[in-house]
């Protein structure tokens, strides 16, 4: 029997598609740079149904790539080259929050949203939060150590695993969804997969750790003259403000970008070169403790929201970034981690960098500014030059800082591992990737470059 119709027998005719016109959506990414054919897409319904698979691929010898909600920006979700579509979207269960505990176990496929709404009727927060939240899904949060804008004050989303279910390469399944927050028996296996990217196993559920909801919420809009003022500021609000949640930037350009883009007025009375968007959380009000730290700060022009609504309406103007670019063409997106020494330097050299590589090529930078992480993101050149994205993981590099902060490396950044991390690193990952997929079944290309391949593999064509 072909092994397309062995998958169909696990999943059921209906979940496995080979259809070009129904695989169309699972096949490119976000962004619409990477993606290629999948031999076929299946939709398993439980981790008994994953692992099935994986065996009778591992049989096979055929690749597979897993995918969430496809909101991945640096191809790791996506096939490049007749792969199996795993999409763990079914598995969307999610199980009692334990309050007293602080756990939730939740399926790979539910969203963030979901894992939100679920936490919040129970008087939890999931401590995290990005701007696709409601197509995010758990298992891909997880597989990329997603952070959002909360990293700040509740860690990236490794800080929210006691433990996850994963099937491995053989088709084997390690489960630790047991929620015991002290268990050190042998290796972490969980926490290695975390940031994995699917190239370790194929995660389907995780024991998440919430925390107690924070019902009182205020955000400030604060216009600066310098990005040097904005870290200046951030310095000033961790310091007098215990209440700080959040802490984003972004600059003029992409706010006049998303004002237009929304078609609506800024809130601001006048526009700056670059704008801070700070949020406090409490038991109580907090509005008053922002409001000092912005005073002892020296900050005279803040624009308040303390209810929901004005809330969410300040930051659309900072999410409303990434599909604002989007319609201006595909963009480059270089996710990087600065430290915050730095990070002056790198914002006004980045954009310099950028042009100098590619004529008539558009920066522009916002993110989350609390972990120095900025979301450079480069439109005009062709999906397949990459000397805009060489410029600026090579100034990141210069700065001091990583080539990916909170989306992953992907098949975008993989040729630049060992720049980044070194070879005796990378040699490590690559052991660590032998022993647990000899084969190099699962998502091959992303993470560590297989040899031969660049971002070319990615968009499915051989370089
Ligand atoms: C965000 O912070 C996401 O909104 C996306 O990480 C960033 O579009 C991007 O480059
Ligand atoms: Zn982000």
């Amino acid at each position: 029997m072909d092994l397309e119709r062995a998958l169909a027998d696990v999943v059921g005719a209906r979940h496995a598609l080979e259809d070009p016109e129904l695989r169309a959506s699972y096949e490119r990414d976000w962004t619409g740079r990477f993606g290629g054919p999948a031999r076929v897409v299946v939709r398993p319904a439980d981790t008994a149904e994953v692992a099935e698979i994986v065996r009778l691929c591992a049989a096979a010898g055929a690749a597979i790539v897993p995918q969430g909600g496809n909101t991945g920006l640096v191809g790791a979700g996506v096939p490049r080259n007749g792969e199996v579509l795993l999409s763990l979207a079914r598995l969307d269960g999610i199980g009692e929050v334990d309050a007293a505990l602080g756990q939730v176990t939740v399926g790979a496929g539910a969203t963030l949203a979901a894992l939100q709404a679920a936490c919040s009727h129970a008087g939890q927060d999931a401590g995290l939060d990005d701007a696709a939240r409601d197509s995010c899904t758990i298992g891909g949060v997880v597989a990329c150590d997603a952070g959002g804008a909360r990293a700040l004050r509740h860690g990236t989303a490794r800080a929210h695993v006691v433990g996850l279910e994963a099937v491995l390469a053989d088709g084997s399944t390690v489960s630790r969804l047991s929620g015991l927050s002290k268990d050190n028996a042998g290796y972490d296996l969980p926490q290695l997969l975390v940031g994995s990217e699917g190239t370790l196993g194929i995660i389907t559920a995780v024991r998440w750790r919430t925390t107690s909801a924070l019902g009182a919420r205020v955000a400030a809009l604060v216009p600066v003259a310098s990005t040097q003022a904005a870290a200046a500021l951030l310095r000033a609000l961790r310091a007098e403000a215990p209440s700080l949640d959040s802490c984003d930037f972004f600059l003029d350009e992409g706010m006049q970008l998303v004002l237009e883009q929304q078609r609506r007025a800024s809130p601001l009375s006048q526009r700056a070169p670059v704008y801070v968007l700070a949020e406090c959380a409490a038991r109580t009000d907090p509005t008053d403790e922002l409001a000092a730290a912005l005073a002892r700060a020296g900050i005279e022009d803040a624009l308040i929201a303390d209810d929901t609504r004005s809330r969410e309406g300040l930051w659309r103007l900072r999410e409303g970034h990434t599909e604002a670019i989007g319609h201006l063409g595909v963009p480059h997106k270089l996710d990087v981690g600065i430290p915050l020494a730095e990070l002056g330097r790198f914002l006004e050299q980045v954009p310099r960098v950028v042009a100098d590589a590619v004529d008539g090529a558009r920066t522009i930078l916002f993110g989350h500014l609390s972990d120095g992480n900025v979301h450079v993101n480069v439109v005009g050149p062709d999906p397949e030059d990459e000397r805009a994205d060489d410029a600026v993981l090579g100034l990141a590099l210069a700065c001091g800082g990583t080539i990916s902060a909170e989306h992953g490396v992907g098949v975008a950044k993989a040729r630049w591992l060992e720049r980044a991390r070194g070879a005796d690193e990378v040699g490590a990952m690559r052991a660590i990737k032998r022993a647990l997929d000899p084969a190099g079944l699962l998502n091959p290309g992303a993470v560590l470059p297989s040899a031969g391949w660049s971002v070319l593999g990615g968009l499915g064509r051989r370089p």
